[in-house]
């Protein structure tokens, strides 16, 4: 209960911060984004993963002004990056189920990006496959009114929600991220193979891109290059680490 009142000023009191865990392309090795993960710098409980936090924010209905947060700061980092000389990056937010139905959304978006002069394709908001089902009609309006600005939509924890596939006919999504729980015993378990072998099959013939989440071995790794994956993320590369810890990481791109 002290944690709700907390966080119901964490916001105005500048406590949030993100990290940035970087996607990699498995053709060039070449770093070509981040996926943008909250911390909350707590007073006193120092800094805490959004497991201890995101679900209160959402029942409490915090989860927006902190997204518009997430989704402002992900903006003014990028154009920092590209201030000093970096390259524009891409960087994936976390979009909750709240915040997705918010009407002022795309508003929102469009404000972020015209305020740090970025074009759409900076940025790839994610969603898990629950907040799409949720009300599909509404929501592949919302899916077009994003992809129109150039904003690229990636489908998070890919084959865990429960959900018919039957939606991936009804928007164009850019990107499928494959869920750890399926990455994490390859090549050794005959059926998560299996299945990260269909997911990658199914992106490429869909035409979207797809990356395996949780990557954190060369034998993963290779697998999956092996598959004709596109990219990947995992401790294998880097775990989330802070903009200033990233930044060199990016670098090697140029
Ligand atoms: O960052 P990991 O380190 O602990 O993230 C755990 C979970 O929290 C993931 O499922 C991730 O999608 C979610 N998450 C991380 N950052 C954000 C965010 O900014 N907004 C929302 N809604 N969820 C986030
Ligand atoms: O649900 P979402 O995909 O957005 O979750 C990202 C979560 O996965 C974060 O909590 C992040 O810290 C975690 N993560 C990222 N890479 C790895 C990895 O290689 N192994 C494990 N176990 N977790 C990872
Ligand atoms: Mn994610
Ligand atoms: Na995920």
């Amino acid at each position: 209960l002290a944690i709700e009142s907390q966080l119901r000023h964490a916001v105005d009191r500048q406590e949030f911060v993100l990290h940035y865990q970087p996607q990699v392309e498995m053709s060039t090795g070449n770093i070509i984004g981040a996926e943008a993960l909250i911390r909350w710098n707590h007073p006193t409980l120092g800094l805490l993963g959004p497991l201890h936090f995101i679900d209160v924010a959402e029942e409490r209905g915090y989860i927006v002004q902190i997204g518009n947060w997430v989704i402002r700061e992900a903006c003014r980092q990028i154009a920092e990056w590209h201030a000093k000389g970096l390259p524009l990056m891409t960087v994936g937010v976390n979009l909750s189920a709240l915040q997705f139905r918010h009407q002022e959304l795309v508003g929102l978006l469009q404000d972020a990006l015209a305020e740090y002069q970025l074009p759409g394709s900076c940025l790839d908001v994610e969603v898990t496959e629950s907040v799409i089902m949720d009300d599909l009609e509404s929501t592949v309006q919302t899916i077009r009114a994003i992809q129109a600005m150039g904003i690229r939509m990636s489908i998070d924890d890919f084959g865990t929600g429960y959900s018919s596939l039957a939606y991936l006919k009804r928007f164009k999504a850019d990107k499928l991220k494959i869920d750890r729980s399926f990455v994490r015993d390859i090549p050794g378990d005959q059926d998560d193979s299996a299945i990260t072998r269909a997911i990658i099959n199914m992106s490429k013939n869909l035409n979207m891109q797809v990356v395996a989440e949780g990557v954190e071995t060369v034998e993963q790794w290779q697998f999956l290059a092996q598959e004709g994956c596109h990219q990947v993320q995992g401790y294998l590369l880097s775990k989330p680490v802070s903009a200033e810890a990233v930044e060199p990481l990016l670098r090697q791109k140029c």
